[in-house]
């Protein structure tokens, strides 16, 4: 993991024009704790819209799943969040009487010991398989257990990917599923940039440590020497395609090493570090288009600015 973190960091910050580090690097510990401060600012809105859906539309989802009350299903969450919106998805379903189980997986075990623990004092009854992996790995390994499949992938995770990585997911995930078997997918929509780039960039600084964050980050695991105060958030929407990017600019003419590497940074001089797309329907057309999986109902908020797709094999 170390190994790879320095490669990344090497190849991405050794080039001449385009600089740029993997989003990925932003959740350390410190990182975690950002984020879920991040989903309570009254800027960052998709937490919240999302959670709207997961409340007031519950019906609509199970309806739009249109579940077979003699099937066994095995509900997979990816990334396994705090189990706040899922809590209520699986009140219904056990209040519903159906046959299934829950099997969050994620690659963070306090992820899992938290939500594990959240949902065992919520609802006692419900089945629970935490599953410690890979998402691919703990697909495979479900793929013969004779359930249905219901794969939840909430929270906009999918905007972290560009257009052509979001399709190899989903292709994947296809494969992964049989005929029939349904993904509820979260994401955040386009809208006007006054709303979006506010979530990016919120009064309170919390989203502009989150991504310096990454700076002492490198410091700390790789030995690097960023100056914090040589550097600050800036992040754009680009409301034409519908993509918000962070960056992180230098503010002087500055270099920093890696051992026997040296990277330079001019003046104004930006690293990209992440995007966070948004979604209307031709986006997740032309993103299914070339994945054998189709789209089957969609279900907003009242404002409109977060939609739950279901989809289907
Ligand atoms: C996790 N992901 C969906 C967040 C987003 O909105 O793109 C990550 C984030 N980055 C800055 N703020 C939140």
């Amino acid at each position: 993991m170390l190994e790879e973190f320095k490669n990344d960091v090497i190849e991405g910050l050794s080039r001449i024009t385009n600089k740029a580090l993997p989003s990925k690097y932003f959740y350390d510990k410190r990182g975690d704790d950002l984020f879920v401060k991040i989903t309570q600012l009254p800027e960052y809105y998709l937490t919240r819209a999302e959670m709207e859906i997961f409340q007031k539309r519950t019906a609509d989802i199970i309806a739009a799943l249109d579940l077979d009350s003699k099937k066994r299903y095995s509900l997979v969450e990816l990334g396994a969040g705090d189990g706040t919106k899922t809590v209520h998805l699986l009140r219904a379903l056990v209040e519903g009487n159906f046959d299934f189980e829950y099997l969050p997986v994620d690659i963070s075990s306090d992820a899992l010991d938290g939500i594990a623990a959240f949902l065992n004092a919520e609802l006692p009854a419900l089945a629970i398989k935490p599953s410690h992996s890979d998402y691919f790995k703990a697909l495979e390994n479900f793929k013969q257990d004779g359930t249905a499949k219901i794969i939840l992938f909430l929270g906009s995770n999918i905007g972290n990917l560009t257009d052509d990585q979001a399709t190899e997911f989903i292709y994947r995930l296809g494969s992964s599923l049989g005929v029939g078997d349904k993904i509820i997918l979260g994401v955040d929509l386009k809208k006007a940039k006054e709303i979006i780039l506010p979530a990016y960039n919120d009064q309170q600084g919390v989203t502009a440590e989150f991504n310096l964050n990454l700076l002492d980050r490198m410091n700390r695991e790789l030995g690097t020497n960023f100056k914090r105060t040589g550097f600050i958030h800036a992040p754009i929407y680009d409301e034409e395609v519908g993509i918000a990017k962070s960056y992180i600019k230098s503010l002087q003419r500055q270099s920093v090493t890696l051992g026997r590497h040296r990277f330079s940074f001019a003046k104004d001089e930006l690293i990209h570090l992440e995007v966070s797309r948004k979604y209307d329907d031709d986006v997740v057309k032309q993103i299914l288009s070339r994945t054998d999986i189709t789209w089957e109902h969609k279900i907003t908020d009242s404002n409109n600015f977060f939609a739950d797709y279901i989809l289907q094999r």
